[in-house]
């Protein structure tokens, strides 16, 4: 068995890394896997959310219309390569009026805590970003909550399984526009309503030790729970003269407190280098917004949005990712 606390996936989307470098993260040869055109109207699919569901994989994703309104979809696969999208956007039930209406919805993360499917979201409300809330249990029917924060707020990501008896979620408060700052906090709440002890994760590397990531940064995937740590995938933005480019970075978080980081990459684990990554609606963005994981083997399969227009796939192991965060120079 791997460090990986969790199920087994054996059939989860893999493929080996070619040559002999060692790369901490190696891309799928037939990326991307869902093209921008997928469903009737869409203009864009990315930054996207998956996870095993039934004897195949489900999904909440971002597809922004030609319109270019932007808004979350269901989605179904039998091997979490080749998936049907839904041409209608998730319609939430059970809100209170003031948090149903629909603004605009972003960037998706979906969490299976206990015996349901939760999906957080950047959530539109009175026209600011902040953190949206819901759940399914069949990605047929979702039921909203209120929302986790007030807005400025952006990637809000929940942990799997409660901590000390608390749920508790990533996020990263921000301003309206292209917020050029961002560092990760963590929340807790004991009813998904109410957060409170807010704690600072990590913050921007100012310098030039680490400058991919020196603007802002922002959870990726739910925490994958290892013996040693939670293992957290987030993108990190540097400021250039040709805009944002958004890069693939993980730490290790302490299990019971996981404000503390125990490591961190320095080294960026995947950037915008394929043609795909590095044109598109918005060029040179890599996004991670879900994994997959097998306990068994350790392997890991992750779902990142490239450039705001597709989406990719990507593999590795927990141990290269621990071996990374040691070894890099
Ligand atoms: C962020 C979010 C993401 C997007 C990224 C790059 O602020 O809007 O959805 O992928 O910018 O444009």
């Amino acid at each position: 068995m791997s460090k990986i606390v969790g199920n087994n996936l054996p059939n989860m989307p893999w493929q080996e890394p070619e040559g002999n470098e060692k790369l901490p993260v190696w891309r799928y040869e037939a990326n991307p896997i869902i093209e921008r055109f997928a469903t009737k109207n869409s203009n864009s699919i990315f930054n996207s959310a998956v996870v095993p569901f039934g004897d195949g994989y489900a999904g909440v994703f971002r597809c922004d219309s030609k319109s270019i309104s932007m808004d979350i979809f269901p989605g179904f696969s039998k091997d979490g390569i080749n998936w049907d999208i839904s041409d209608e956007p998730v319609k939430f039930e059970g809100a209170h009026p003031e948090v149903a209406k629909r603004d605009y919805r972003y960037d998706p993360r979906v969490c299976f805590i206990e015996d349901r499917y939760y999906v957080t979201w950047c959530n539109g409300y009175h026209g600011y970003p902040t953190i949206g809330v819901g759940y399914t249990f069949d990605f047929k029917t979702f039921y909203q909550l209120e929302n986790a924060f007030l807005p400025f707020n952006r990637n809000g990501v929940l942990f799997p399984r409660k901590i000390n008896g608390n749920y508790y979620m990533l996020s990263r408060p921000s301003d309206n526009g292209h917020t050029p700052f961002g560092d990760i906090f963590l929340s807790e709440s004991p009813d998904l309503k109410y957060w409170g002890c807010h704690r600072h994760v990590m913050g921007t590397v100012k310098g030039d030790a680490s400058a991919w990531q020196s603007t802002k940064i922002g959870a990726g995937s739910v925490p994958i729970e290892t013996k040693d740590g939670w293992l957290l995938l987030y993108h990190g933005v540097i400021n250039t003269c040709n805009g944002f480019v958004y890069r693939m970075g993980c730490a290790l978080l302490d299990l019971e407190e996981p404000w503390k980081v125990l490591k961190r990459t320095r080294n960026y684990i995947l950037g915008p280098h394929e043609l795909y990554e590095c044109m598109g609606d918005v060029p040179n963005v890599v996004f991670p917004c879900a994994a997959l994981t097998d306990a068994a083997t350790g392997r890991i399969a992750i779902y990142y949005g490239c450039a705001d227009t597709v989406t990719g796939l990507a593999f590795t192991t927990v141990d290269r990712l621990m071996d990374y965060m040691d070894d890099a120079e």
